[in-house]
């Protein structure tokens, strides 16, 4: 193996689990995140993000001597940009932190290096932006060093098992470099790993996550029908579903986290005028808060001075990330309405959302309410007991974004339930 040092910049949700996992695999790891206070709390054993395994899989690579965490690159014979590629408030791509990354690697940048982008990005930034900038060490991408896109694909919840065991694209700008790439990968990686050009690399990214959320925008368009049309559409969808080419997936409160709400928004601005459906799907699934609250109001009335207790915050199901999340317009959009809203977020309990109050327990939060409102199907709320939370609530109404509680338990326990997407009931 030609790589045993490697700096991995960016320690968020993928660089972390990455720089741990290629040290737990013999490698000597570099791992640099320009926040001090992460860098303290690494060195002090204390892991900032909350991730199935991952605490003891960082703490086990830090005792080992293999990773080593610090807040400037150092030289290596690899390095992986895993930096965040937010937008902007015009849904522009802002590759700020790409470029910084690439910037701080110039002066360490050897003949026979690897450079490695992971951060999701628009086509052609590995070629266009990423290869001149490195280009400034005065060596040539490609040939004097090797350069490559390599997509993360990992599911937050199972990032550590998915890391090794899915398929894993490299993208190289030569042959050359995807080779040298795949050499790197073949680490640790379990699943396939296939090889094509930078460009290609990127745009398999984009499409992966962009192809979901117009799936998702499809699921709750068909929702807004059912509603329209008397029909349940859980009970339609799993019908359809019985179909064998036909994968509906579930509507929900809208799309959030920090890929799939963002990335669609690369192709658009990249190429608006062939982006037309991608930019629909967006905007049905950004729209989908808004359409929660209007469904609440349907079936409640008038929100002014109601007591609503918004149970989950985070993007999704058993995850600490609140990044774009829809719950969050959502508690938002309901405060707007004139609700009184007490927020419950397990994951991150002292989060707070101005004009609404935050309670530290599901207790605290149910404790004065008139509707319970299921947001994010943790498994601590989907596993509650109706006739438990009947003794701890007055409310009298539960609306379920999510359908992870069981209509008729709840109404058998005197609730008046309601369901997203259900125009039968
Ligand atoms: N959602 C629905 N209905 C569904 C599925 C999801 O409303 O049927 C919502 C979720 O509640 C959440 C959002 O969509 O708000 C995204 O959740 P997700 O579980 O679909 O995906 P992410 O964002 O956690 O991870 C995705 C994955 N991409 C694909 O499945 C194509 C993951 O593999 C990527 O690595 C990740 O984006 C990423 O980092 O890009």
């Amino acid at each position: 193996m030609a790589y045993k040092t490697l700096c991995v910049i960016g320690l968020g949700y993928i660089g972390l689990p990455t720089a741990s996992t290629f040290a737990t695999h013999s490698l000597n790891v570099i791992g640099v995140d320009t926040n001090p206070e992460i860098v303290e709390g690494l060195n002090n054993g204390h892991v900032h993000l909350f991730e199935p395994g991952l605490r003891t899989l960082v703490q086990a690579a830090l005792q080992s001597g293999n990773l080593i965490v610090r807040r400037q690159p150092q030289p290596a014979d690899a390095f992986i940009i895993a930096v965040p590629t937010p937008f902007k408030e015009n849904k522009r791509a802002d590759l700020s932190f790409v470029i910084s990354a690439a910037e701080s690697i110039v002066p360490h940048l050897r003949e026979g290096n690897l450079v490695i982008l992971e951060s999701t990005s628009p086509p052609r930034t590995t070629v266009d932006i990423l290869a001149p900038i490195l280009e400034k060490s005065g060596l040539k991408a490609g040939f004097d060093f090797q350069l490559a896109y390599s997509p993360e694909r990992v599911l937050p919840g199972q990032i550590l098992r998915e890391l090794i065991e899915n398929a894993r694209v490299i993208g190289g700008v030569t042959p050359a470099s995807a080779q040298a790439g795949k050499e790197l990968y073949s680490t640790f990686v379990t699943g396939e790993i296939i090889m094509t050009d930078a460009t290609t690399a990127e745009m398999v990214k984009l499409m992966e996550n962009t192809y979901r959320d117009i799936n998702i925008a499809a699921a709750n368009e068909f929702a807004r029908l059912a509603d329209q049309f008397q029909v349940d559409i859980w009970e339609a969808i799993a019908l359809a579903n019985r179909h064998p080419r036909v994968k509906i997936l579930n509507p929900g409160p809208g799309v959030g986290g920090h890929c799939i709400s963002v990335d669609p928004w690369f192709l658009v601005e990249a190429a608006p005028q062939n982006a037309q459906l991608i930019l629909n799907a967006r905007e049905v699934n950004d729209s989908q808060p808004a359409y929660l609250v209007d469904f609440i109001q349907r079936k409640t009335g008038s929100l002014r001075g109601k007591r609503v207790a918004a149970l989950g915050l985070a993007y999704k199901a058993d995850v600490d990330d609140l990044r774009e999340s829809p719950a969050i317009t959502a508690v938002e959009l309901l405060r707007d309405a004139g609700a009184q809203v007490t927020t419950c977020e397990p994951f991150k309990a002292e989060f707070k959302i101005d004009g609404a109050k935050s309670a530290p327990t599901l207790e605290e939060a149910v404790k004065d309410a008139d509707i319970l409102l299921l947001l994010v199907g943790h498994t601590q709320f989907k596993q509650l007991d109706p006739l438990e939370v009947r003794k701890i609530t007055p409310a009298k109404t539960v609306i379920d974004a999510v359908n992870n509680w069981p209509r008729e338990t709840w109404l058998a326990a005197g609730f008046d339930y309601f369901h997203l997407g259900d125009g039968k009931h």
